[in-house]
């Protein structure tokens, strides 16, 4: 885990009415199981909050906010009940969603939803149906080394396609394909697939993002500061409302402080109005050595 990543923050802390979590955009973390979402989840807010595992994780959607309150989960039938800050023996069909608090960086531009796989067996789809009006924007998270999947690819089909604009598809685990040939090979595929489905289609390896450490090159290399920047970039025209809510709300208030602090100035463009990073166009993965033709 990036240490940087854990730093308090100095800033002052948010209230955690609901109105205060209804200021930020919401981004949902979607894709098959195990493509990484609960990783690239605890990679944003710095801390272990979420259980990664090579098994398919049997957790409802888990909804992160800016706080220190304590977890606890709302039941379909609408009750508040506490959980285990362990997020143990949830019953998952009876929860809507678990609701997380942790005072980290990323936390005060948006907050994150973590959703089960799609295609679990063991994991009925309303699950993480029920949830998704409540996300403004989405990740869909797809393994490259099998990108973009029949079952994927159904499964967005139903979604409303005003997420098109306002959604990236995460081409997770590309330290798992070793060629940058055929990293863009995949890259090129995918892209044509989804032509029009998703603002941007990115390849990150999350594992060597977690490892960088601080090293800007690893950092640059794992993908991750293309995507935090394309990702900061969307919150932004979201929490403008340059690029439409699902459900109009209060317009947040700035940021006391930039993400760029938390991520140690690896992710710094041109500052924006709350200076976060202006989109710019992914770069191949690995793009330090020639491709071989
Ligand atoms: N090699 C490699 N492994 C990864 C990468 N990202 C995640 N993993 C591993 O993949 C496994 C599953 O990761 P999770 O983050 O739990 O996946 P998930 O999408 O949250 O899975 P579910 O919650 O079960 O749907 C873990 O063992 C991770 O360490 C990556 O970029 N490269
Ligand atoms: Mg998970």
């Amino acid at each position: 885990m990036n240490d940087e990543l854990n730093e308090g923050t100095g800033a002052p802390r948010a209230e955690v009415t609901e109105d205060a979590v209804a200021r930020h955009p919401r981004v949902a973390l979607m894709g098959e199981f195990s493509a990484g979402k609960s990783t690239l989840s605890n990679l944003l807010i710095g801390k272990s909050a979420l259980p990664v595992n090579v098994t398919a994780t049997q957790l409802p959607p888990v909804w992160i906010s800016y706080g220190d309150d304590a977890p606890y989960r709302l039941s379909v039938d609408g009750a508040e009940v506490d959980v285990d800050p362990s997020l143990d023996g949830i019953a998952v069909q009876d929860t809507k969603y678990v609701r997380v608090f942790h005072e980290a960086k990323f936390l005060e531009f948006c907050d994150l939803i973590d959703m089960p796989g799609i295609s679990d067996p063991n994991m009925a789809a309303e699950v993480w149906q029920r949830v998704i009006p409540e996300a403004d924007i989405i990740i869909w998270c797809s393994h490259a080394t099998q990108a973009w999947r029949q079952s994927e690819a159904a499964v967005w089909g139903t979604l409303p396609d005003e997420f098109y604009e306002k959604s990236l598809l995460l081409l997770t685990r590309m330290d798992r394909i070793l060629s940058e040939r055929d990293q863009q090979r995949v890259i090129k595929r995918v892209k044509s697939e989804t032509r029009g489905m998703f603002r941007e289609v990115l390849p990150v390896s999350l594992i060597k993002a977690v490892e960088a450490s601080g090293d800007p090159d690893a950092w640059a290399a794992s993908g991750a500061d293309v995507l935090i920047a394309n990702l900061m970039n969307l919150v932004d025209e979201v929490a403008s409302g340059q690029t439409g809510r699902r459900v109009s709300r209060v317009k947040s208030e700035q940021p006391s402080a930039t993400l760029n602090d938390a991520m140690g100035e690896r992710v710094v463009e041109k500052p924006k109005r709350i200076v976060m990073p202006a989109r710019v166009r992914p770069r191949p993965l690995v793009s330090r050595t020639p491709a071989r033709s």
